[in-house]
């Protein structure tokens, strides 16, 4: 009955909403920061926030939209786990006549298209994080180094581009050489895992390029128990900016990170009121991201999570 042959439902103009919003996980400080900015930002609002957690399976996150288009939720955030398997929930919620709006992970774009199957994205430009990320590690390590790189889930968006943004960068640099490139999952105990992994078959590493921080952590860990010190004998780069990260560098012994901003609840919740009155919202909208190293950790401490 609610099936449209094209384009985007239409959003009623109301004072309170029901909306729901599909997390995919709630395993690092990451997670947890922008479920609480989601939270806050509907209990501000006054609107009902059905909230669930795919606990790392993108099936169960399918399932999870399924619900909410069952439930008639009026709009549904998505932070889809992976590229391709959520891109069918967001076609689904569609026919359904259910606005979604993708937050900080993509859908693949050959699947499902802004302004026709979903409203927009919201989150960071990955590709530059990771551009960022190789600019950085080129500069301290002068154009040389044996690098391990812990990439992200595999399948999700930012994995996908910060892998890209990194590779596209240290290309022009042959003493940068990447010589293992494995996924950590985005968990620390992962990253861990796989560089105590790693480290045995490339003991002469001299960098670690994690795209997030928490495998980031994970690596340091590896490393002090093979007994190299971080810091020194291997440097880290990572993303987020995460309090932990943050502490790390204070401790000399992570790098650099470059933030990846979590806190999606008033731009989230802004845009969907947008929506509702008709305005044309772009296809992306890309938070800005600041970067982190020895010079400005500690002063930025206390606005991190
Ligand atoms: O960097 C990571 C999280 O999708 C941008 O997912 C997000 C990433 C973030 O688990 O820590």
């Amino acid at each position: 009955v609610f099936a449209l042959a094209q384009g985007l439902p239409k959003l009623a103009v109301k004072k309170t909403y029901k909306v729901g919003f599909a997390q995919t996980e709630s395993n690092n400080p990451w997670r947890l920061a922008q479920t609480k900015s989601m939270q806050d930002e509907a209990k501000k609002l006054g609107w009902q926030l059905v909230y669930t957690d795919a606990a790392g399976s993108a099936a169960k996150q399918v399932s999870d939209v399924d619900s909410m288009i069952a439930q008639r939720v009026d709009a549904i955030f998505l932070a889809p786990r992976e590229e391709k398997p959520l891109a069918a929930a967001v076609k689904k919620a569609r026919a359904a006549g259910i606005p979604v709006i993708l937050l900080d992970r993509n859908v693949d774009q050959s699947l499902a298209k802004p302004g026709v199957d979903y409203v927009t994205f919201i989150g960071s430009d990955f590709v530059k994080e990771g551009q960022r990320a190789a600019e950085w590690l080129t500069k301290k390590m002068n154009g040389k180094a044996t690098i391990i790189e812990l990439q992200g889930t595999t399948g999700s968006s930012p994995a996908n581009d910060r892998k890209a943004g990194f590779a596209n960068y240290i290309k022009k640099y042959p003493g940068m050489k990447i010589v293992a490139s494995q996924t950590g999952d985005f968990a620390r105990d992962k990253g861990r895992q796989v560089m105590e992994t790693l480290l045995q078959a490339h003991p002469d590493v001299t960098a670690v390029y994690a795209h997030n921080d928490e495998m980031a952590l994970g690596a340091i860990a590896a490393l002090e128990a093979a007994g190299k010190k971080p810091g020194k004998d291997v440097i880290l780069v990572s993303i987020d900016g995460e309090k932990d990260a943050l502490q790390a560098i204070i401790d000399g012994k992570l790098g650099a990170t470059v933030e990846c901003n979590p806190r999606f609840g008033p731009k989230a919740f802004e845009t969907l009121q947008r929506y509702a009155r008709g305005e044309k919202i772009p296809a992306k909208i890309i938070n800005p991201d600041r970067f982190f190293d020895a010079s400005n950790a500690k002063a930025s401490l206390s606005t991190s999570y």
